[in-house]
């Protein structure tokens, strides 16, 4: 297996030149859009092959969904739903780029043994500090993203008084305690986190707000792939009939800065971000 190094540095030497795309695949029971239908390592191993084939730079693979008011996994639990798929992934894609979407450093340290070699820490390693020890250790890549509160109250009437403000500012001490971990700066990317403790509102903001936090100087990535506030937007449209609406997000996320998407619709993403970086990347 290629080290940690050599499988970054594809996406690393496309980072400002093109957009990329983040496949997501939840092996998870009860994730807000795909949710039971990779729970096969079978089911998981074929979505994972179908979403390298439509042009994936990167797999994101979940064991814990993160939706409003769900309740956490046990890490061994966790563990028996993410490294055996990330084993079977590598084993037949060497030079895949896989992402552990998790919050505990133990699920992380495991997958990235297993094949692994970005960490995606919804809390933004806040609700396990040795994530970013696992980060400093290993080489791997971490993405920190911003939540307000937990998954589990996130949405209970989250308050700013300017949401971009506040998200630049939490994400820039993210960044900063990761620096001082010892993670090297092209090893850190940065997420205002949509729908993690916030209203229609303030997604809307946020992602308007994009160029607010480029001046971070990190690359940014976005997650708005068939989010609740698109389907608000759309009069209440389930999260099946939302991929339109995400287009729409992605173009515009592209144009306001974003450097990597994470979707579930990978075919759909590539076309449209291949779009728009000929629009705005000159
Ligand atoms: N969104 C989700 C999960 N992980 N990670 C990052 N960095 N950014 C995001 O916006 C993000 C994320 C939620 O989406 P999904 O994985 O489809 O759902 P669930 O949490 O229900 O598994």
């Amino acid at each position: 297996m290629p080290t940690i190094t050599e499988r970054l540095r594809p996406i690393q030497d496309a980072i400002g030149q093109r957009t990329l795309v983040m496949g997501v695949l939840n092996t998870t029971p009860d994730s807000f859009y795909d949710g039971g239908r990779y729970a096969t390592l079978d089911a998981a191993l074929a979505r994972a092959e179908q979403m390298l084939e439509e042009g994936a730079d990167i797999l994101d693979i979940g064991g814990e969904s993160t939706r409003p008011g769900a309740e956490p996994v046990p890490e061994a639990e966790e563990i028996r739903r993410v490294v055996p798929l990330i084993e079977a992934i590598v084993a037949r894609y060497p030079n895949a780029v896989i992402s552990v979407d998790t919050t505990k450093s133990r699920v992380a340290q495991q997958a990235l043994q297993a094949g692994a070699c970005i960490l995606n820490d919804i809390s933004g390693a806040t609700f396990d500090p040795r994530m970013l020890e696992v980060a400093a250790h290993t080489g791997a890549l971490i993405v920190l993203m911003h939540i307000k509160g937990t998954p589990k109250t996130m949405q209970q009437n989250p308050v700013y008084d300017d949401v971009v403000a506040e998200v630049r500012a939490t994400l820039h001490a993210h960044a900063r305690r990761a620096l001082e971990a010892g993670i090297p700066k092209e090893h850190i990317w940065l997420d205002p986190g949509i729908g993690f403790g916030k209203t229609v509102e303030h997604n809307l903001q946020l992602l308007r707000g994009l160029p607010e936090l480029r001046t971070l100087d990190f690359p940014i990535l976005v997650g708005t792939s068939r989010k609740s506030f698109i389907g608000h937007i759309l009069g209440g449209l389930p999260p099946e009939e939302r991929l339109e609406g995400t287009l729409a997000t992605l173009a515009l996320a592209v144009a306001w800065g974003a450097d990597i998407v994470r979707v579930h619709d990978v075919k759909a993403a590539v076309r449209a971000v291949n779009v728009a970086d000929a629009l705005c990347r000159r």
